[in-house]
């Protein structure tokens, strides 16, 4: 039987997929490219050298029976905490093709978002690059039960490197079946912690065929390039996925995406599709009109999502560059893109339209269909979406919903072209820099200061039209303001959250607008800033 094999062809059913009984993803987007005759072809290509699709069909195997000889069983979590190197490549399919659900994570957490991870999703092995052993580390030491496995990609006593050089480069795929789990990503809320959302062995084939192949129109000469990272859903999709459906090649960056690290990227490396979001898209901008011009002529598309992408910077990007950038939303949920703008149909400042295969509707507070033109909640439909979070049914029932419908949180409406346009969240989380940001999280942070009665933060838009967290605190009696308790304040937060969720303005207030019973008012504080201009892009924005 062969495990991996799928029809794609719209016109013998709706979807346009269909899958063998006992499907595993690792056959289609690893395995396949051997049978099809594209060994030789390079699949990834890295600062610290190119993988062949024989290579890297061959290390996916040595790595899934290296795991299966340390112990791991089927549906045991495995935890990524690693950098975009091909090891990220090697854990994620060995793991599926045994059987065993890869968990990549955000590599900027801090130590004690690890250790509630290690603990809620009960794995039986962290893997992580040497460059995030600081927080890892101490977060195993901390977790009870602590994790049976702990594993360093290479730089440590006992690697990964080694396990995969004294494994055998022969695996058969697991059986599993389409809607059986696969792998597993977190996501913040606004309250309490991350959710796994549980995604299946078909969802990467779905958002690769419909967003990747049809929409994005990725092909076997692209070359795609992802300034956001693999353990983002977008990252995955852009980085991994698209160029591993397609026969395609990835390109990786290992370090953090800033203009000059994008740049060089591009220049060394051609990509044909180019994927960013917004905010580093702003700071490219700014780069160009600063510094040399980039070679960025291998460019075919650019693409942008994670957070809203302004009209300005579109219009901008195109007239310094003549690219092209294709807005779209997605969500860890939904694993991939469902509402994009397209080659030769770019709708500045909206999301663009539906991606065939999905269905959406935007309903109101009651969840009936809102009226034409009317403002509501966007909801999505297709096959690609999240089973559920695991251990945790509360949340589970309030984003996938009855029909199997998911609740996106996002507030959107047509315009009179149909096309989508996001008008904010439903909730009080903050998109910054294309990640999730939860304003409580921060507001915990602050109040944990000495200093610091009380604090609300919201976010607001700077002078790009991007959002960023900013705070009102009211200081304890006999605290005085000064810019250097501000700073002192900023600092307690990037040491104790991931460095991207400090509030980049302190205001101090001497009191937060509030309920009768005493809740604070985020809406209210979100209105009197805005009517006193007092935000840090006040002036544009
Ligand atoms: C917001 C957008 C307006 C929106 C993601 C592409 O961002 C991704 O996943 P997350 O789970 O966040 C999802 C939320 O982010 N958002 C994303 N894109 C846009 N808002 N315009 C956009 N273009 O609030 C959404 O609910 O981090 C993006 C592919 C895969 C993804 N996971």
């Amino acid at each position: 039987m062969d495990l991996g094999k799928l029809t794609v062809d719209r016109s013998t059913s709706p979807a346009g997929l269909e899958f063998a009984p006992g499907f595993n993803a690792a056959v289609p987007f690893i395995d396949r490219h051997l049978a099809e005759g594209r060994g030789a072809k390079v699949a990834i290509r890295a600062a610290g050298g190119e993988v062949t699709y024989a290579e890297l069909a061959a290390s996916v195997n040595r790595c899934g029976n290296a795991l299966l000889k340390l112990g791991l069983q089927r549906g045991q979590r495995l935890l990524m905490v690693v950098k975009d190197c091909p090891e990220f490549f090697y854990l994620f399919w060995g793991a599926i093709k045994a059987g065993i659900v890869p968990v990549p994570l955000n590599t900027l957490l801090r130590a004690d978002d690890y250790r509630y991870i290690l603990q809620d999703s009960a794995c039986s092995a962290i893997f992580y690059s040497p460059e995030f052993a600081a927080e890892v580390e101490p977060a195993v030491a901390a977790a009870r039960p602590a994790p049976p496995l702990v594993f360093a990609v290479e730089g440590k006593a006992r690697t990964l490197r080694d396990e995969l050089a004294a494994a055998s480069p022969a695996l058969e795929a697991v059986p599993a079946g389409a809607t059986a789990a696969c792998f597993w990503l977190y996501s913040s809320g606004s309250t309490g912690r991350p959710k796994g959302a549980v995604h299946r062995q078909r969802d990467m084939v779905v958002t690769s065929q419909w967003y990747g192949t049809e929409v994005l129109g990725v092909r076997e000469d692209d070359v795609c390039f992802s300034a956001a990272k693999l353990f983002f859903a977008y990252g995955l999709g852009n980085g991994m996925t698209f160029p591993l459906w397609a026969g395609a090649t990835a390109v990786l960056l290992d370090g953090r995406p800033t203009p000059q690290s994008t740049f060089e990227t591009i220049a060394r490396f051609k990509p044909t599709l180019y994927f960013g979001v917004p905010t580093l898209y702003a700071a490219q901008l700014q780069a160009l009109a600063a510094g040399p011009r980039p070679d960025l002529s291998s460019v075919r598309y650019c693409v942008s999502a994670g957070e809203a992408l302004p009209a300005d910077i579109f219009r901008r990007w195109r007239e310094g560059t003549g690219l092209t950038i294709l807005d779209g939303i997605g969500s860890t949920e939904a694993l991939h893109i469902f509402i994009s703008n397209r080659p030769g149909d770019v709708r500045p400042g909206t999301s663009g339209t539906l991606v065939p295969g999905y269905q959406a509707r935007i309903v109101t507070a009651e969840g009936t269909p809102a009226p034409a033109g009317e403002q509501g909640r966007l909801q999505i439909k297709g096959p690609s979406t999240a089973a559920y979070y695991w251990n945790n049914p509360e949340k589970t029932a309030a984003t996938m919903l009855p029909g199997d419908w998911l609740d996106t949180g996002d507030t959107y409406v047509q315009d009179e072209t149909g096309a989508y346009v996001y008008c904010g969240r439903s909730d009080d989380m903050l998109k910054v820099g294309g990640i999730w940001c939860s304003p409580i999280e921060i507001e915990g942070t602050l109040v944990s200061h000495p200093a610091v009665l009380e604090v609300a933060v919201i976010g607001y838009a700077d002078a790009e039209g991007l959002v960023k967290p900013e705070a009102w605190v009211v200081l304890r009696e006999g605290q005085a303001r000064s810019p250097a308790l501000a700073d002192q304040l900023m600092q307690h937060c990037k040491t104790r959250l991931a460095p991207y969720k400090y509030p980049r303005q302190i205001h101090f207030v001497a009191e937060l607008p509030k309920t009768a019973t005493g809740k604070i008012q985020r809406f209210r504080l979100r209105q009197q800033a805005e009517a006193a201009g007092q935000g840090a892009g006040a002036a544009k924005a």
